[in-house]
């Protein structure tokens, strides 16, 4: 067992740390104010090669690898989680389907732009009657010749307004849904027929846009099904391998964010003066910060070794979801005791612990809930 951290990846934890104290923290409470990431902060985040964490070297990316990328979300979900949002799509459930499933051409026009942030990839699979069963989607794409057209409502897709191009899960056989029944495509914006629908309000994660997508008439050609014609009617698995990767990715958010909540609580503790003494002398408080030490200890320990497991090329389908189930809902209670902790101060605006507290809701939720990922872990399980 080697629980070493390669070089490269403690040199690049250390850029990011730094990009997170110098750049992104400074104005954390601004975005949350004001809704929106300043555009010059998308320019470093681009520089930085941000865009690309996953996107192998010979179409422009850093080519981490899961545990590289892992790593860096843990740096930059311990300030506010819209920026990690921001290039989470590109690197994660936007650009992996055209990664895995893409032909070659495709990954060279798109993979490029996507990894230096000049484009921005979203993913576009849930739609009102279509949230956890992924498989009831009512976006249709119909044959017409050498094109399809497209017609449906996609809703809360992060990214949805500011993506140049979006990976679109579409019900192109109404009999054989999930098993050969589902296409996935690649369509840039500006394409004729899509638009850009409500931007959705939300309980947190300000500064990162949920919005709705609309296809109306969109003309697309056979050349925008990921895969292209072998690939028509085997979208779903497509979706459901990116989505296998996204739910250990959101396990390293989940982590940083604990991480910090964790490291606030203990500063605060030792500061806060109550009946005398300070919070820490409590056996109640250190009673918390003991369970939140050891659950973020057992987190990362089954993160890395997921991440690891995946880099070796192992299928990690139960093991992502098992990360993605324990590490958000281990959040939660992590974000629940700091505000215990932190007390009247906890549930104010002016301390970022309300606004963690809010966010880390959303974890439990998408890319899969946690009761889809007992499900998928139940499964695999009793897979004869
Ligand atoms: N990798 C590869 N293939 C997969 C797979 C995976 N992780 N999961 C399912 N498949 C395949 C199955 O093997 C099956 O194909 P075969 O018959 O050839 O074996 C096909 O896909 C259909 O699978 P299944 O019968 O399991 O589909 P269900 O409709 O029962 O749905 C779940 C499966 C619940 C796993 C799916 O609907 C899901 O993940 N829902 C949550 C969606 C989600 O995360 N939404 C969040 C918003 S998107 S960011």
């Amino acid at each position: 067992m080697d629980f070493e951290i390669p070089e490269n990846l403690r040199m690049m934890q250390d850029t990011i740390r730094r990009f997170v104290k110098q750049d992104l923290e400074p104005v954390s409470q601004k975005v949350e104010d004001e809704d929106r990431i300043p555009e010059e902060i998308v320019g470093k985040m681009r520089e930085l090669g941000l865009f690309g964490l996953s996107i192998p070297e010979e179409y422009g990316g850093l080519g981490l690898g899961t545990l590289g990328e892992c790593l860096i979300y843990e740096e930059l979900t311990k300030t506010n989680a819209c920026f990690r949002s921001r290039i989470g799509t590109s690197n994660g459930i936007g650009s992996m389907g055209i990664l895995f499933d893409g032909t070659e051409e495709q990954k060279h026009r798109y993979l490029p732009k996507i990894a230096s942030g000049e484009w921005t990839a979203c993913f576009a699979l849930s739609e009102p009657e279509a949230g956890s069963d992924a498989g009831n989607i009512q976006t249709t794409a119909r044959r017409d010749g050498d094109s399809f057209v497209i017609n449906g409502l996609k809703h809360f897709i992060t990214n949805g307004d500011v993506a140049d191009l979006a990976t679109v899960i579409t019900l192109t056989d109404r009999e054989k849904k999930t098993r050969g029944g589902i296409t996935a495509f690649v369509i840039q914006k500006g394409n004729p027929g899509f638009y850009v629908g409500t931007i959705e309000r939300k309980m947190g994660l300000r500064g990162s846009h949920t919005c709705e997508l609309i296809f109306d008439n969109c003309h697309v050609p056979v050349d925008n099904v990921i895969g292209g014609e072998p690939m028509i009617g085997k979208g779903f698995k497509t979706a459901m391998r990116v989505l296998d990767k996204g739910r250990l990715t959101m396990g390293a958010c989940a982590l940083g964010a604990a991480q910090k909540l964790l490291d606030l609580s203990v500063e605060y503790s030792k500061e806060r003066i109550q009946f005398g003494k300070p919070l820490v002398r409590f056996q109640s408080v250190q009673n918390m910060l003991a369970d939140m030490a050891t659950e973020i200890y057992a987190a990362r320990q089954m993160l890395y070794h997921a991440a690891w497991l995946r880099d070796q090329g192992n299928k990690v389908i139960m093991e992502a979801s098992m990360v993605k189930l324990f590490c958000t809902e281990m959040a939660c209670r992590v974000a629940d005791r700091a505000l215990q902790i932190f007390g009247g101060m906890g549930y104010m605006k002016d301390l970022p612990v309300e606004r963690f507290y809010r966010d880390l809701r959303l974890y439990r939720i998408f890319e899969g809930t946690s009761e889809i990922q007992r499900m998928v872990i139940a499964r695999e399980l009793t897979r004869p």
